[in-house]
């Protein structure tokens, strides 16, 4: 298992600027015939190295002449003796419904597909397999025309017509040259809704959404969603998209949420399919978040795409950030940001804390698949989220400009990011670059000391990043902090702070009384925060505080404080709220709930266990799961009236996502997570299951019976299973409950799930939906004391990781991320961890993330 360093990057020796393949399909005979015009960059006369893996070569022909120069070897094609230009034919054939690694060419169900990024396109074709070779590409697909009538590529149909024996062909050119990561294929017979989207310049531009049969009323709200990105993108950022298609595919079998290919987006049907019976407002939200995403790689990802991939982040961390920031405008900007702010708090900060820590723009790479992590995707947006608080909003589109004047058509880096920045506002960005090369989760200390004499307020805020896995020497950042300071009246001071040395002292004059500081508001920038106040100034913040973001992480901080000293968790905690206290805090947000209903839900949720494990030097798994568990108790009995009054206050009304109704069933779907507690509303919780007329509320009635009463959870479970058991899309909501519900018999049942009719170890939605849920959502069966937990996930990776590395990669995180736990745990863990590093054949992908986590 081979590494790779960012700073071994060397140009190509060779470029290929045309592309033709010709595809062939069968489904364990596919032909390719792969065409390039080459030609030589490098002064001396090195050989020619494509990258091919799991290929069978047929032929090889230099300017249409049989070639013999040449040998395979470790999953690469050497051809030597090469003139400086030439065109290369190479004819190779592969088994596409054998690759359950759903990476290069693969079956998905009845369907054929395609997905390359990252370095996938060398298991269709032996390729300069690498995004700075960016080419024109024409592709021939060729199939059987009852089976497979829509034979579909990136571009515009050239050419089409029939073959012999019932196959026909469709020919697509390209006109943008694109590194071959963003090439696809589909092949098969799908339901098909047709739109059209007039760009701000007039161009019409068709709108393919293809679906499975009998799919087709589930894809509007995707469609409709690509039309809204395509219209923020004009007016935000004055792109307009380029090709008179645009095609989207939904797949069942897919290794991501979705792909960016050149006018050809491939998509897990998770991210397609929706209607109010069937899907949740989370998943219309995702939907719509993912289409939107996808989209808007057009420009940044696909128009400018990436040198090499370490520079992964150039195009996932803003494009993350323009879906971001496109959600807010389509619905609730704080709601949002809460969210993407838990995501940082529980995963970012966890693999930042853990083994498999790494800057944005990593540095070494094994695997590149490994690296689409949340440090690339989430925290890279929160560091184009700093640059774009730093400049502004129209400083931000003015370096977007000139960063897509300059680079549009090339395949660049984070630093021509920055640079374009820096240059369109003249603002110096050298210390800000720090955030693509250091690691960690830095700490922020902030303390404050008033003078009534002076009037003066002085703020000291000290930063420092502790070593990480990956790096032990650490620098001080740029650190934007925004401060509110508040006063008996509410809010004296609001200003953003920029902290860039170890230590700095702010000064606020003409301050009349000792203030309450509530620092980071909005989150302003990916780091802990330390502030040293007492619950009762945290108290204040969450009456007073102007910015509603800082009121429910000033809660956040209160609930954890005091789940911790309960708990008995070592690390830094100030003395906590009483229980009384929290029961009177969130009887005054009932009393607001009908007018503020988002931000309520969000301040009456508690800090999920597993950002509640990010908070701790050590934790007690049980002891922190009974504190969690014992206080919802406690403020479900204590609040019961009070709640039940702002339930029935809610109005009850046909399903529409629409974002009232959104805000309402989310306060609703709260509030039953404490009242399902209670033995006297279960009758009324089955009758909010059985009663409702969509999938958000059903799911809600379900996760308040999952952590509240067995036997009203195990009546709604066969209720939902008889509902939607031909629907596997669906019934992975209840494996996942399954899955994640706290129960002593959880792996005997999770044995009987996965000899479910719907269950299979190959797709990879009910692999995570199962196993996924399990491991990262069970802390009670995971963490089982006699490892009961590790093992059994550790059997099943084993058995998933010949099928698909990628998804066994992605399930082991939760094996790898132990440093808050006891040593009894760690050591049952590394035995596990052991048992996977002695698997024959085990993957590059899981071998590197265990061989880190045995350090
Ligand atoms: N670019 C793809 C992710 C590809 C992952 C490859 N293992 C989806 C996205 O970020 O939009
Ligand atoms: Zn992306």
């Amino acid at each position: 298992h081979a590494i790779k360093r960012r700073s071994d990057y060397q140009s190509p020796a060779y470029v290929i600027q045309h592309v033709e393949l010709d595809i062939d399909l069968y489904p364990h005979e596919t032909r390719v015939i792969c065409t390039t015009q080459v030609e030589r960059k490098s002064a001396d006369q090195q050989p020619l190295v494509l990258d091919g893996v799991d290929l069978q070569l047929l032929s090889v022909r230099v300017n249409g002449a049989d070639w013999t120069n040449y040998v395979e070897k470790e999953q690469t094609l050497v051809v030597d003796g090469l003139p400086d230009a030439f065109t290369l034919t190479i004819e190779t054939q592969i088994d596409p419904a054998n690759n359950s690694s759903l990476e290069g060419l693969y079956k998905s169900g009845d369907a054929y597909c395609t997905q390359c990024e990252a370095e996938g396109f060398r298991k269709i074709t032996y390729f300069l397999d690498r995004p700075d070779i960016m080419a024109e590409y024409r592709v021939t697909v060729r199939g059987n025309k009852s089976a497979y009538p829509y034979l579909l590529s990136n571009g515009n149909v050239v050419a089409k017509g029939e073959l012999d024996d019932g196959r026909h062909f469709v020919t697509w050119h390209d006109p943008f040259p694109k590194p071959c990561y963003l090439f696809a294929l589909v092949a098969g017979d799908f339901d098909l809704l047709s739109d059209n989207f007039v760009t701000a310049s007039g161009r019409e531009v068709a709108l393919e959404l293809y679906v499975d049969k009998g799919k087709r009323e589930r894809g509007y709200h995707a469609l409709d969603s690509l039309k809204r990105a395509m219209a923020w993108d004009e007016q935000t950022f004055g792109l307009e998209y380029d090709l008179d298609i645009y095609m989207i595919v939904a797949v069942d079998f897919f290794n991501m949420g979705a792909m960016e290919n050149k006018g050809l987006n491939v998509f897990n049907s998770k991210y397609v399919l929706a209607d109010g019976q069937s899907a949740t407002d989370d998943d219309y939200f995702h939907i719509e978040s993912v289409i939107a995403h996808e989209y808007f790689h057009n420009w940044t990802g696909n128009r400018v795409t990436c040198r090499d991939w370490f520079q992964l982040s150039l195009k996932e961390g803003l494009t993350v950030f323009r879906d971001q920031q496109f959600s807010a405008d389509m619905a609730s900007p704080l709601v949002n940001r809460i969210n993407q702010v838990n995501v940082m708090r529980e995963h970012q900060f966890a693999e930042d804390a853990g083994p498999m820590s790494h800057p944005i723009r990593p540095d070494v790479v094994m695997e590149m698949n490994n690296f689409y992590t949340v440090t690339v995707y989430d925290k890279g947006a929160e560091v184009i989220r700093m640059l774009h608080t730093l400049l502004g909003v129209q400083g931000f589109r003015r370096g977007m400009d000139l960063y897509f004047e300059r680079h549009d058509g090339q395949a660049v880096t984070c630093d021509d990011f920055v640079q374009a920045m820096q240059d369109a506002n003249q603002h110096d960005l050298t210390l800000f670059k720090r955030w693509y090369s250091q690691s960690g989760t830095p700490v922020v200390r902030a303390s404050g000391e008033y003078d009534q004499q002076a009037r003066q307020f002085k703020l000291t805020l000290t930063q420092h990043t502790p070593a990480t896995a990956d790096q032990a020497e650490k620098q001080p950042l740029m650190i934007p902090v925004n401060t509110e300071l508040l006063g008996n009246q509410g809010t004296m001071v609001q200003t953003v702070l920029s902290l860039t040395q170890a230590q700095q002292t702010f000064v606020f004059d003409n301050i009349d009384q000792a203030p309450v500081m509530s620092l980071l508001g909005n989150f302003s920038a990916p780091v802990r925060l330390y502030d040293g106040q007492n619950s009762s100034a945290r108290q204040h913040i969450v009456m007073y505080a102007n910015d509603p973001f800082s009121r429910w992480d000033a809660m956040q901080t209160l609930y954890g404080d005091y789940l911790h000293c309960q708990a008995g968790s070592a690390g830094e905690f100030a003395e906590p709220i009483s229980t009384a206290g929290i029961v009177e805090l969130q009887r005054s947000l009932l009393n607001q709930a009908m007018d503020s209903p988002a931000l309520v839900a969000e301040m009456l949720c508690l800090p999920s266990f597993e950002t509640l494990v990010q908070q701790a030097e050590q934790i007690d798994v049980d002891a922190l799961f009974d504190a969690r568990n014992a206080l919802l108790n406690q403020l479900a009995e204590a609040l019961e009236q009070d709640m039940l009054a702002v339930v029935q206050q809610l109005p009850a009304q046909a399903y529409d996502y629409q974002q009232n109704q959104v805000e309402q069933r989310r306060l609703r779907n709260v509030l039953w997570l404490y009242l399902g507690r209670l033995d006297q509303h279960q009758a009324a919780l089955k009758s909010h299951y059985h009663d409702a007329d969509n999938m958000t509320d059903c799911l809600g009635a379900l996760r308040a019976a999952q952590e509240g009463n067995e036997q009203t959870f195990d009546q709604l479970m066969v209720a939902f299973e008889q509902r939607w058991q031909d629907d596997p899309l669906v019934l992975d909501k209840w494996f996942g409950l399954h899955a994640s519900a706290p129960r002593k018999d959880c792996l005997s049942r999770l044995d009987l799930l996965s000899g479910h009719k719907q269950f299979s170890l190959n797709n990879p939605n009910r692999v995570r939906a199962l196993l996924g849920s399990f491991a990262f959502y069970n802390p009670k069966g995971f963490h089982a004391k006699d490892g009961s937990g590790y093992r059994y996930l550790t059997d099943y990776l084993k058995r998933i990781d010949p099928i698909n590395p990628q998804v066994a990669a992605r399930l082991v995180t939760p094996l790898t991320q132990f440093r808050h736990l006891d040593s009894e745990r760690k050591s049952l863990i590394e035995t596990q961890l052991h048992r996977l590093l002695d698997t024959p054949n085990l993957s590059g992908d899981v071998f590197e993330k265990v061989s880190k986590a045995l350090g």
